[in-house]
């Protein structure tokens, strides 16, 4: 996969040298940071204006960025412009970015990029979540962090992805290790029974709570997929279907 980031502050992505990310990026992934400002021209190298029709703050001026995206551009890039005026991203989006062979992200400051940018180039505009942040750049650290470990062999362990949060639409279950008692504070029981099909279902059974209590919304797209005993379980702990399709 080869990924481009671009931005006017590429000290931002050094961490991209670090850990498993570091690892992924000498193998699986070429990866190359761009300072935008070497697209302009003037004495002061000029990347922002006053935005048309009033209103606050600076807009990031299309000139550089048509020339950045024009240097880097490929048949089959993908341009992704983090906004918190975007789609959210998803550890669904993250998968779907997976195989993709070439990734550009034009990261913005100030009040966003000029439009007409994000429509030249068919880019799409993603959001981390409900919040404003300085610029794209922390955000696109994170999205890289998602797409980088689910790339297969960059994780030692590829099957710690399929029972990890999110993975099946849930939360995952609490998780703990030795000693058996700390503090006065015991791990459960079960999963020191040696008993596989009895420590699933807890897990699940975990999952499902912790799901129902802290992210309704989640449980509410899966509710479908429950079985007898899942609903069993969330009506015994005062939890209510979410609608009247609830699934036998
Ligand atoms: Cl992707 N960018 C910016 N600037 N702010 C955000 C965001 C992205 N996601 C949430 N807030």
């Amino acid at each position: 996969m080869r990924i481009d980031i671009v931005s006017i502050f590429p000290e931002y992505f050094a961490p991209l040298d670090l850990s498993l990310i570091g690892k992924a990026r000498s193998s699986q992934v070429d990866l190359a940071v761009h300072d935008l400002r070497q697209w302009t021209f003037d004495v002061h190298r000029t990347v922002d204006d006053t935005p048309y029709g009033g209103g606050p703050g600076m807009v990031m001026k299309p000139e550089p960025w048509g020339l950045a995206l024009d240097a880097l551009n490929s048949p089959s890039a993908q341009i992704i412009v983090p906004s918190p005026a975007g789609k959210p991203f998803t550890q669904e989006m993250a998968a779907s970015l997976v195989p993709a062979d070439h990734l550009i992200f034009a990261c913005g400051r100030y009040e966003g990029i000029d439009q007409r940018v994000i429509e030249h180039y068919g880019a799409t505009e993603v959001s981390l979540g409900d919040y404003v942040l300085f610029g794209g750049e922390v955000a696109v650290l994170v999205m890289l962090e998602a797409i980088i470990r689910l790339i297969p062999g960059v994780l030692g362990n590829a099957s710690s992805l399929d029972e990890e949060s999110h993975a099946n639409g849930l939360l995952e279950s609490p998780v703990y290790t030795k000693p058996p008692s700390w503090r006065e504070l015991d791990v459960p029981e079960i999963l020191r029974s040696g008993d596989h099909g009895k420590i699933a279902r807890w897990r699940r059974d975990q999952a499902l709570l912790r799901t129902a209590s802290l992210r309704p919304d989640l449980l509410e797209k899966v509710w479908p997929t429950l079985d007898k005993r899942d609903l069993a379980l969330l009506a015994e702990a005062g939890f209510a279907s979410p609608g009247a399709d609830v699934a036998e």
